[in-house]
C-alpha cells in the first residue's frame, strides 16, 4: 500500500514535471516561431517599405510631369502661352487647356519644336465651334489646294490661326479673349492630326 501510494505521489510527481517540461518546450517553440515570424515580418516590413520610396519615386515623375501639363498654363498676360508639340506624344499639344480672363490681350505662340519633325498649325475657334471645325477641316483633306492653303479652312467658325508651321518654325498670335465666358476649341488641322491635337482656351 505504501509503496503504491508512494508509487502514485511519483508518477503525479512525472507527470507535472513531463507537463511542465512539455509546456516549456511548447512556450519555447512558440516563442520562437513567434520571435522569428516578427523578425520575418520586420524583415518584410522593410523590404516592402525600403525600395518603397526609389517605387513610388517612378511613377511620381510621370505622374508630375502629367500633372504639370494638366495644370493651367500661367496667365495669358505674363509673356503669353507657348504651346508645343507634346513630348510624351507629338501628335497632341502639350497644353489641352488653358484659361484667360475674357476681354484680355492674350498672346499664344505656338513653338513646332518637337522630337518628330512634322508640320503642325494652331486654330482657334469659337465658342462651341468644336464639332462644326472638325468637319470643315476634315472637308480640307480632300482638297487638292489644302496643303497650299495650309489646312486652314474657310470658316467664319475661326478667331485666328497659325499658318501650317513646318519643324521648327513658331508663329506668336497676339488677340483680345472674346468677352463671352466658355470654352473655345483649338486644333491642329493638318490631316489625321486633328482627332488627338487639339484643345481647349477656357475664358473667364
Ligand atoms: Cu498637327
Amino acid at each position: 500500500m505504501d509503496s503504491t501510494h508512494h508509487d502514485s505521489i511519483e508518477k503525479s510527481g512525472g507527470f507535472w514535471n513531463a507537463f511542465a517540461l512539455i509546456l516549456g518546450i511548447s512556450l519555447c517553440v512558440i516563442s520562437l516561431v513567434a520571435g522569428g515570424a516578427f523578425i520575418y515580418g520586420g524583415l518584410k516590413y522593410s523590404r516592402v517599405n525600403g525600395p518603397q520610396p526609389v517605387a513610388a519615386n517612378t511613377p511620381a515623375a510621370p505622374a508630375s510631369a502629367t500633372a504639370a501639363s494638366a495644370a493651367p498654363a500661367p496667365a495669358a498676360s505674363s509673356g503669353g502661352i507657348v504651346i508645343k508639340p507634346g513630348a510624351d506624344n507629338p501628335l497632341t499639344y502639350d497644353i489641352k487647356s488653358f484659361t484667360v480672363k475674357a476681354g484680355e490681350k492674350i498672346k499664344v505662340t505656338f513653338n513646332n519644336q518637337s522630337a518628330l519633325p512634322m508640320p503642325h498649325n494652331f486654330i482657334l475657334g469659337k465658342l462651341g465651334s468644336k464639332d462644326r471645325l472638325m468637319v470643315a477641316v476634315a472637308a480640307m483633306i480632300t482638297d487638292p489646294n489644302g496643303m497650299t492653303k495650309g489646312y486652314i479652312p474657310e470658316s467664319p467658325d475661326i478667331i485666328v490661326h497659325t499658318k501650317l508651321l513646318n519643324p521648327g518654325q513658331s508663329e506668336t498670335l497676339d488677340f483680345i479673349a472674346p468677352v463671352e465666358k466658355g470654352d473655345y476649341p483649338y486644333l491642329c488641322s493638318f490631316p489625321g492630326h486633328t482627332m488627338l491635337m487639339n484643345g481647349v482656351m477656357k475664358v473667364e
